[in-house]
C-alpha cells in the first residue's frame, strides 16, 4: 500500500511513528512542511522536517519532542557569551551538524530535496521524506508594532513564524499569518507524484494553519491533493477544544477558525473524505459529516507509540470506508 501524509513536527511525527508500526509494509511518503525554516547563525534550520527524521530515525529528545536526545549546548552558551542573536533560539551540539551539512549543500548547490535524502541516509526514517518545496517559503506573523516601531510610523510588522512562536509564545495576538513566498513555490521533486499515485492520503494531526496549511498552500498541491483518486482522512489535532499540546489555538484564532474538531475539519473540507475526532467530540461527528466528511469518533491521545498505531489502523479503516 502506498501512503501519502502530509506533516508538520511533533504531531506530524508521533502519528507517523504509529503508521509504520501499524502497516509495516507500507511505502510511506511524507511531505514535510520547511515554512517553519529559519537561517540562524548563516545555518539553514529545518525544525519540522529533522523532528521528523529524528523521530522516526531514533534521534529525537522524547521528552521535548525536537532536537536531539542528549544534547549538549556547549556552542549555544559561546555564542551567548559573544552576545550573538537570535538567543531565544537555541541549536544543540549535536542538532548543529545537521544544520552545518544542510547549509554546505546548499550553498554548494544542491536543492533541499537532495540534502533532505542525503541526511535520511544517516537516520533511515523508514519513509520517503520529502519537502514541500525546494523554494523558499517562510511563515511570519503580523502583530501590533511596539514603541519602538511606532516611532517610525508603523502600526504593525511582520515577525518570522519562530520569533511569534519561541520568543513570544504566541501571546501576543496575530493579526495575520503571511505565506511568504508560497505563490511562487513549486512543489519539490515527488511531491505531485506521490499524491496522485498514493492509495491513501492521510493528514495527522499537525497544527492546521502553520504546518498543514503551508504544504496545501504550495501552488498546485491543495488541487492536487483534491484531484488525487486516494481517500483523504484527517485526524483531529484538537481534542475537547483545546489543542493537546502547543499553542494551536492562537494560529486558528488568527485565521478565525474556531478551536474545535469540527473546526478544523471544516478548513479542510474541500479535500477531506473522511476526519477522525476524539471520543469526547464525539457530539461532533454529526456536523462533520452534514459537511459531507465521513466521521467517526475513536481516541485521539497520541500517549505512545501503540496510541498512536491504533489512531492510523482507525485511519486506514475509515479510508477504505469511504474508497
Ligand atoms: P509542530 O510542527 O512541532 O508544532 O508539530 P505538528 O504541526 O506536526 O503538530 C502539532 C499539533 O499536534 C499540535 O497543535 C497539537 O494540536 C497536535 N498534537 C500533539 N499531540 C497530539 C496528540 O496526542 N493527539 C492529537 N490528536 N493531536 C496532538
Ligand atoms: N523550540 C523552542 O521553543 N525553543 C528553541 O530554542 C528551539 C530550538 C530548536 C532547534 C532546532 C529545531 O529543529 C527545533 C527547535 N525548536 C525550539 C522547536 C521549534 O522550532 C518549534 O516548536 C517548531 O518549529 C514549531 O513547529
Ligand atoms: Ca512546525
Amino acid at each position: 500500500m502506498r501512503i501519502t501524509a502530509l506533516a508538520g513536527g511533533i504531531g506530524g511525527s508521533r502519528f507517523l511513528r504509529g503508521l509504520l508500526r501499524a502497516v509495516p509494509d507500507a511505502r510511506v511518503t511524507v511531505i514535510g512542511n520547511t515554512a517553519d525554516d529559519i537561517t540562524l547563525h548563516g545555518l539553514h534550520v529545518s525544525p519540522d522536517l529533522d523532528t521528523v527524521m529524528y523521530t522516526l530515525g531514533g534521534g529525537i529528545e522524547e521528552s521535548q519532542g525536537w532536537g536531539r536526545e542528549g544534547e549538549t549546548f556547549a556552542v549555544a552558551s559561546e555564542l551567548a557569551a559573544y552576545g550573538a542573536e537570535a538567543q531565544w533560539f537555541t541549536l544543540g551540539d549535536r542538532d548543529l551538524a545537521t544544520h552545518l551539512i544542510r547549509t554546505r549543500m546548499l550553498a554548494a548547490g544542491y536543492p533541499l530535496s537532495a540534502v533532505t535524502e542525503a541526511l535520511c541516509d544517516r537516520w533511515q526514517p523508514g519513509v520517503r521524506l520529502l519537502p514541500m518545496t525546494d523554494d523558499r517559503v517562510e511563515t511570519h506573523v503580523v502583530v501590533a508594532a511596539d514603541l519602538e516601531d511606532e516611532a517610525s510610523g508603523a502600526t504593525e510588522k511582520a515577525i518570522h513564524f519562530q520569533e511569534w512562536w519561541v520568543r513570544l509564545h504566541a501571546e501576543v495576538p496575530a493579526r495575520r499569518i503571511v505565506l511568504v513566498g508560497a505563490d511562487q513555490a513549486k512543489p519539490a521533486p515527488g511531491v505531485l507524484e506521490a499524491l496522485e499515485s498514493a492509495d491513501v492520503i492521510l493528514l495527522p494531526p499537525s497544527n492546521p494553519v502553520v504546518s498543514i496549511g503551508p504544504i496545501l498552500a504550495v501552488a498546485g498541491v491543495r488541487d492536487a491533493v483534491r484531484a488525487a483518486g486516494a481517500p483523504v482522512v484527517g485526524l483531529s489535532p484538537i481534542i475537547g477544544g483545546s489543542p493537546v499540546r502547543g499553542m494551536a489555538d492562537a494560529a486558528l484564532t488568527a485565521i478565525g477558525v474556531p478551536t474545535t474538531a469540527a473546526g478544523v475539519a471544516e478548513l479542510f473540507a474541500d479535500l477531506l473524505d473522511g476526519w477522525l475526532v476524539d471520543t469526547v467530540d464525539a457530539e461532533a461527528v454529526s456536523a462533520v459529516e452534514a459537511a459531507g466528511v465521513r466521521c467517526a469518533a475513536v481516541p485521539l491521545w497520541m500517549t505512545d507509540v501503540d496510541a498512536a498505531a491504533a489512531m492510523a489502523r482507525a485511519a486506514l479503516d475509515l479510508a477504505e470506508e469511504v474508497r
